[in-house]
């Protein structure tokens, strides 16, 4: 065995990614990476880690939690820190540069489920209107936010299965292509989580009330037009274009099947702006993927890299997360042989439950269709399914599921090839026939519904949980 040489953690210090030799420490021992960091499946971001404490990364990159890593490491030992630096047997916990403090402002009134990286919802009084607001579309961040100063200037690569890449400025992105603009939803994973933990068993992950979710005009050109121009041969897919992969800035990524990425009637856009303004800082400035109809996971924001592959991406977020797993299945699963979420199932919510009083009755757009001549109860909320496919039925219950009618679907106009946006729908009844609670499930048009209970969907992740909404109707008013 190697004599093991004692170093100072100031001398760690000093191997930072200014350096030409990368250190870091991870309990006492010491490793020079510097040969390992090209090879790094998740690209540069490890060298935020260099010339520190590994674990501090560790903790927001969890993937490397595991043997496998533990193992590569141990081949870059060097030594242990020296105990006249430590506290207690133990290094000290670095001071990481914040990630989070160039974060933009952000609207008071989202609901915030965590502060960093920032998690909040879109606020329940603004998941009744069509389009929601941009500083109202929920924020889901599993890193900081790239601070890009210069959008225009933004790269974006794009390499094909041969390994030829062609690089583009977001200027000339905006500038050479045509631009398309669709009108889509976005939902994440996790909504509902909170419902499906309440009803069926714990879930690991954010606890998500119906806000994770929100509707948006989006404008970009075509991911397909991109790939045209870059050399893939979009209409006659090569044998190993199966899979494209995107990165993000902060180094998240994902990837789609190829054939959703190079569909004429998929309307998968690399967007620049969202409601007619440039795109928000949290939502992905300057450039971001917009997949309808997949789980919004895999809308890769703050795009700096497109991989064609034969291969999934390698991130965490395409292969250790965003799967289900049966009810039985807990933590000890083969991630491997679980197919990632692209498409999404039928969803549905009540968004709001509102009492009609009888003298206000004659205004009242419902009362008319219901046929109400006394108090009532007005409820709405929204529906949607993955793939564009529309949403043909909303059945609602005012009693718990034991008598049913359909709910009137809101027709609003929507753009793009199929139907990427949400349905909002309403119904109202007689006062008297609303029990203790009320409950939504829409249908779909591949007549696909929601499941009754959510035992049935139950996985330990919480991941697209879409049990029948069931909302307790208060008492009072
Ligand atoms: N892209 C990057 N670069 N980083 C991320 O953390 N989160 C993904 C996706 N794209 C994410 C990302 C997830 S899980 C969701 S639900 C959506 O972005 C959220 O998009 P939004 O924050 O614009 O609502
Ligand atoms: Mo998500």
């Amino acid at each position: 065995e190697p004599p093991q040489r004692l170093i100072r953690l100031h001398e760690i210090h000093q191997h930072n990614s200014t350096s030409d030799s990368y250190w870091v420490y991870h309990g006492t021992s010491v490793y020079d990476i510097t040969e390992w960091v090209p090879n790094h499946p998740g690209g540069e971001v490890i060298l935020r880690a260099v010339g520190g404490n590994i674990e501090t990364y560790w903790n927001i990159f969890t993937i490397h939690q595991k043997q496998e890593v533990y193992d590569i490491l141990e081949q870059y030992l060097i030594g242990q820190i020296d105990p006249r630096d430590l506290v207690e047997g133990k290094a000290p916990m670095d001071d990481v540069d914040d990630p989070f403090k160039a974060d933009p402002q952000r609207s008071d009134t989202l609901v915030v489920r965590s502060e960093r990286p920032c998690n909040a919802e879109t606020p329940e009084d603004q998941l009744g209107t069509f389009i929601t607001p941009s500083n109202q579309h929920y924020v889901r961040n599993h890193l900081w936010v790239p601070d890009v100063k210069d959008g225009d200037n933004h790269r974006l690569v794009v390499e094909l299965t041969d390994g030829t890449e062609k690089e583009y400025s977001v200027a000339e992105i905006r500038n050479n292509f045509k631009h398309h603009t669709i009108t889509a939803t976005l939902q994440c994973s996790g909504n509902r989580r909170a419902h499906m933990t309440a009803e069926a068993r714990a879930t690991s992950g954010l606890q998500w009330d119906i806000g994770a979710i929100s509707n948006t005009q989006w404008t970009g050109v075509r991911l397909r037009d991109i790939l045209h121009d870059a050399g893939l041969s979009v209409d006659m897919l090569p044998e190993d274009a199966k899979h494209v992969q995107f990165v993000g800035a902060e180094a998240y990524g994902a990837s789609v099947p190829a054939i959703k990425a190079v569909d004429r009637y998929g309307d998968v856009l690399l967007v620049f702006e969202m409601n007619g303004k440039p795109l928000m800082r949290d939502h992905g400035f300057p450039l971001r993927l917009l997949c309808p109809g997949h789980v919004a996971a895999r809308s890769v924001k703050w795009l700096n890299r497109i991989v064609v592959s034969d291969e999934e991406s390698w991130s965490q977020w395409q292969r250790r997360d965003y799967k289900c797993f049966g009810p039985n299945e807990g933590s000890k699963v083969d991630w491997d042989e679980a197919t990632s979420i692209q498409e999404t199932p039928v969803q549905s919510a009540i968004t709001s439950i509102t009492n009609i009083s009888k003298n206000r009755l004659a205004n009242s757009e419902l009362a008319k269709v219901y046929g109400l001549e006394e108090d009532a109860v007005k409820v709405a909320g929204y529906a949607m399914s993955g793939g564009g496919r529309d949403i043909v039925r909303v059945d609602v219950s005012p009693d718990d599921g034991k008598t049913w009618r359909q709910a009137c679907l809101i027709d609003d106009e929507s753009k793009g090839s199929k139907a990427w946006s949400w349905k909002r729908w309403e119904i109202a009844f007689a006062k008297h026939d609303v029990a203790k609670h009320v409950v939504v499930k829409a249908i779909d048009e591949s007549y696909n519904c929601q499941p009754e209970s959510y035992e049935a969907t139950y996985n330990f992740k919480g991941n697209l949980t879409t049990g029948w909404h069931r909302v307790r109707v208060s008492d009072d008013g």
